[in-house]
Order: C-alpha cells, then structure tokens, then sequence
C-alpha cells in the first residue's frame, strides 16, 4: 500500500488509512476527477483541516495522495513518469482549496515548473461538501500575453471538458511548435541576457550570444533581455520570471537555457533545480563551440583541458542534474570518450592531457626553432572571430583554410610563404580569433597557440567594418593583446568587407588608423595593402637585422 506524502503529523491512524484508501481511486479518461473522487477529497480534507491533493497519471491512476495545511501544499520532487511521450510530466493535480480561494499563484507556478497536465482547485463547502471548480492548463502559445488558460464550474459535474482528448492536442500543439522548420534535428535554445543599466551593451551581447548559439550549431528559439537593477544572487532573476522562462521553453520545444553572463557553479545548480532545464553559460558555450571546432591535436588537447578546468568546481557527486550540466550541448569533449563526471577520474585526466600537451608542444618548439634560423619575417594575421582572417590568408596565399559565416571557424593556426612582387617572402600566419571576455581557461589553454604570435615580426589585424560593433572588437582585440603582453608588436590595421560598407566610412577609419581598407574577397584591392606590408616588413627587416630583406636599389 502506497503512503500519503507531505504533512502527516497528529493524523489519527483511521485519518491515514483513509488518504491511503484514495491510492485504489481511478478517473475514467476523459474526466478531470469522478464527482465521487471530488467528494472524498472534500470530505477528507474537511475532517483534516489540511489542503489535500492528488497526482492523477494519464491512466488515471492515483500516482500520489499529498498532505499539505490549511493554506497550502508541497509537492514532492516528481519523477519523470514512465512511459510517457511529450513535453508534459503526464500528471495532473487536484486538490482542496479549504477557504473557497481561486487558483493561487503558487498553483500556476506548479503548473508550469511542474510541467503539469493541469492543476486544479476544489473549494470545499463548509460541512465537506464539493463546491466550485478551477481547472488551468497551459497553453502551446501565448494568448494576449497569457500562457495558460482557467475553466470554472460552480460544480464539478457542471465542468465542461474531455481531459484526454485536451492533453492530447497540448501535446500534438507543442509536439508541433517544437518541429518548426529549417531547425531539424538543432537543439533549440532560450537565450537570457541579463543587464544592469546599460541596454544597447547588453543588446549587443546578446547578438553576439546568438552568433556564437548558431555558430555552435543550435537553434535560436528566443533571445530575451532581462533587465534588472539588482542580480538575485541565486537565480539571476525572480521565481517568477523564471518559471514563465519555464512555460517559454516549454512552448518552443527547448530544453536548453543560455546566459550571457558568468554563472557561478553554485547559480547553475540553483537554476537547474528549479527549472529542470539544462543551464549553461556563455563561457560553456564557447568551450562547447571550441570542442566542436578544433582539429589538430593541440587544439583538442588545449579545449578540453580548458573544459575539465571548467567542469571541476562545477561537480558535486553524482546525480542527474550533473549529467545535465557536464552534457554541454553536443554532449561531448572533444576527445574521443564523453568527458568523465567522476572527480577523481577527471583530475587524473587533467595530469594526463597536461603530459601529452607538453609532449605536443615540445615538438613545436622545435619547429619553431627551425623556423626562426631561417630566419624570414613572419607576419600574423589576428582579429575578432568572423572578421574574414582566413578569407584574407587564403586570398594572399592561396592556401584553402576553410572561411565561414561562423564565430571561430579557424581554431589551429596555419603558416604559409607568401612571396612579394619583388621576390622577396616572408611567412604567414592564420590564426584562432579572438573575442570579447574570452574565458579565461580558454585564453590560458590557447596561450601556446598564441605564444606563436611573439614569433611575429607584424601583426595584420583584420578589422570586420561592416560589423555595427567594429569599434568594440578592435578594443576587444588590442585588450587581449595587452593581456598576451604583445603590445610593442607593430600592427598594421585592416580594414575589411569593404564591399558591404559605405566607402566613405572604410577611407575615414583607414586614415584615422593609418590602416587600409580592403575586400578580402576582391582581390582587386588587394595591391594597396601588399605594397603597405612590404614596406613594414622592409623598415622592421632593417631594425632585426634582416639583411637580404633591405630595399635593394635596382629593384
Ligand atoms: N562581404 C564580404 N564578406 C567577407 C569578406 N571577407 C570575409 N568575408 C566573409 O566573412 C565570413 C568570415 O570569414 P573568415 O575568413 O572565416 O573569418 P575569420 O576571421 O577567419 O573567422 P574565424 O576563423 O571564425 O575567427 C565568411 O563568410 C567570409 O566569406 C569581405 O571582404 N566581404
Ligand atoms: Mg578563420
């Protein structure tokens, strides 16, 4: 015999084995709840004083009797019930309002974090009778701005509603929004961005967040902007608008929250919790778009050192939750094995992909060193993500990196010799871009890869102006260089996609800049910027010592 749950305290042993009686009850499908499970209920509930409330499955079996007092109920953690299909739990929950109030907000708020079929209030009439009846139920889409809808009755023989055949066009409803099309098979997200006083940043952050959610392959279900004067320290935001975050995932066939911001391990947790959603942050999801992306080994070895970094704070034993957080959103590190949740297996791991990062990057030394005695100038490409870096290397190298209308395409840098109209070469460099608050175990991860750029004798910084956050990126990129101690490298400033500008905007930055403009992908514009290259390559040539590379007079 299955046991009342909630506040069972002071009940008589007749009082339980009456709650536990109402496990036998069984609604036929199409009712909400039978008159005479309705007056059972009233009836006990009045004998008790207490709210009492039942979890009816799809079957229309009892799953749950719950005791709450007289003002309310606590519902229990809900498994996942079994067998069931959709984006609901499969439960619904009827129980007893002792003071004839409506459905509370609390109920609502149950309904949606609950994911529940439906809720409903029971008024019990002074004496235990049944009186009126409140049945809500969530909708598949916002109607004027409400997300559930409320049906009465001064009776529940007088509630006009098949409950079968409801659930079963809820869930075809949502079934169907969640299809939508042009993102089969995409893990769709909810994007939050959170922000203080500063709307147009945080409107800019929130674009970029999107970029990177496409980039990494997920479809944008929603990108909301949640402005707050004050940050709840637990959840970011209210309870409230929270589980209507709920409702809004549930309605766009989501189960993936992003923040654009920094959560602490403890913030997601809390997050998770409550919302049963999975939660990750922007600094996961770079990890996850740099796992998607990288190729060389270095690169594997670097990202996912930088996700175990990651992950390690973020553990707490064993549980469900956790394989919702370690899940990221391919659900995979970018070894060949999905990323151990066990701490102590993740610290050996993390000693082992140190050892081999050092093997790896021994060799590279080496490379280096054979680089260096030979001695040609080395000019590196850097610049934001997407800023047409590798479009560029490939138009002056012809080399074939792949160029794609995605942040990060490039993660492992490419070097190739690149010959001037006067014979002359030097060595280029493609290499991983950059962005704004790069998390840091990315940034020391990829430190390696960027130590290549001390090699460098000019910088190229590619400039995306047809980009409305141009300005921000370059300060974004001259920071990291600042960071990366590189700041005494001469840079020439590249002004690009200026097919997609007002050309009047691309000649003002170039002078303001002492940069050039360009089109990576005319290679008609390209001649200025080559005569500008060797011409800095030609005055650094001179103070290094590079004597071949001097300007020589017959040329
Ligand atoms: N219209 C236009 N598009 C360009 C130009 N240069 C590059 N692109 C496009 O911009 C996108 C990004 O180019 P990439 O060369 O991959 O940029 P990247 O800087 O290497 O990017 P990551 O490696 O991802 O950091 C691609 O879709 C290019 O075709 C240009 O001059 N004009
Ligand atoms: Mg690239």
């Amino acid at each position: 015999m299955e046991r009342p749950l909630g506040n069972l305290l002071g009940l008589k042993h007749q009082q339980v084995r009456q709650l536990e009686r109402l496990y036998r009850r069984k609604v036929p499908p199409g009712e909400l709840v039978t008159p005479e499970l309705a007056r059972q209920l009233t009836e006990i509930s009045w004998d008790l004083h207490r709210q009492v409330g039942l979890l009816v499955d799809r079957t229309g079996a009892v799953a749950c009797v719950i005791v709450g007092d007289a003002k309310g109920l606590l519902i229990p953690e809900l498994p996942r019930m079994r067998g069931v299909k959709g984006r609901l739990k499969g439960l619904r929950l009827i129980h007893t309002h002792l003071d004839g109030s409506p459905l509370s907000h609390d109920d609502l708020m149950d309904l949606a974090l609950l994911r529940l079929d439906a809720v409903a209030a029971l008024t019990v009439n002074p004496g235990g009778l049944p009186g009126a009846v409140e049945m809500a139920h969530l909708l598949p889409q916002a109607e004027d701005g409400r997300n559930w809808t409320i049906l009465k009755a001064d009776h529940v023989t007088r509630l006009k509603v098949d409950f079968d055949m409801l659930v079963t066009s809820l869930e075809e409803e949502l079934a169907r929004v969640g299809r939508a099309d042009g993102d089969a098979g995409r893990e769709r997200a909810i994007l939050i961005g959170v922000s203080g006083k500063n709307r147009a940043a945080a409107e800019d952050s929130l674009a970029e967040l999107t970029e990177l959610a496409q980039s990494a392959g997920l479809a944008v279900a929603a990108a909301i902007l949640q402005q707050r004067p004050r940050f709840d320290p637990r959840f970011l935001m209210g309870k409230g608008r929270l589980s209507e975050l709920v409702i809004q995932a549930l309605q766009a066939g989501s189960d993936l929250l992003v923040f654009d911001a920094e959560l602490s391990p403890s913030q997601v947790r809390s997050i998770t919790d409550f919302t049963e959603l999975k939660v990750i942050d922007r600094t996961q999801l770079i990890l996850d778009l740099f796992a998607q992306r990288a190729r060389s080994r270095e690169g594997k070895l670097q990202v996912e050192m930088a996700q175990v970094k990651y992950l390690l704070p973020r553990l707490r034993g064993r549980d469900d939750a956790l394989s919702r957080l370690t899940g990221g959103i391919g659900g995979r590190g970018p070894g060949e094995t999905r990323l151990e949740i066990d701490r102590r297996r993740l610290q050996e791991r993390l000693q082992r992909l140190q050892e081999e990062l050092n093997r790896v990057r021994a060799e590279r030394r080496v490379r280096r060193g054979l680089r260096r005695r030979h001695r040609l100038p080395v000019l590196s490409i850097i610049g934001y993500t997407n800023a047409g870096k590798s479009t560029l290397f490939n138009a002056l190298t012809h080399a074939a990196v792949p160029a794609e209308d995605r942040l990060f395409a490039t993660l492992d840098p490419t070097s190739r010799r690149l010959r001037f109209p006067r014979e002359r070469e030097v060595i280029i460099t493609d290499t991983v871009g950059f962005i704004r608050n790069l998390p840091k175990n990315l940034l020391e991860a990829f430190k390696a890869t960027l130590e290549e750029l001390e090699d460098a004798d000019l910088l190229i910084h590619v400039i995306d102006l047809s980009n409305p956050r141009f300005e921000e990126q370059m300060a974004a990129v001259d920071h990291i260089l600042a960071s990366l101690g590189l700041t005494d490298k001469p840079v020439l400033k590249v002004f690009n996609k200026l097919d997609r500008v007002d050309p009047r905007l691309a000649a003002l930055q170039a002078r303001l800049h002492q940069g050039v403009a360009i089109s990576a992908l005319d290679p008609a514009t390209l001649p200025p910027l080559l005569t500008r290259l060797e011409d800095q390559v030609s005055q650094v040539a001179q103070t290094i010592g590079l004597h071949h590379w001097a300007p020589t007079p017959e040329a």
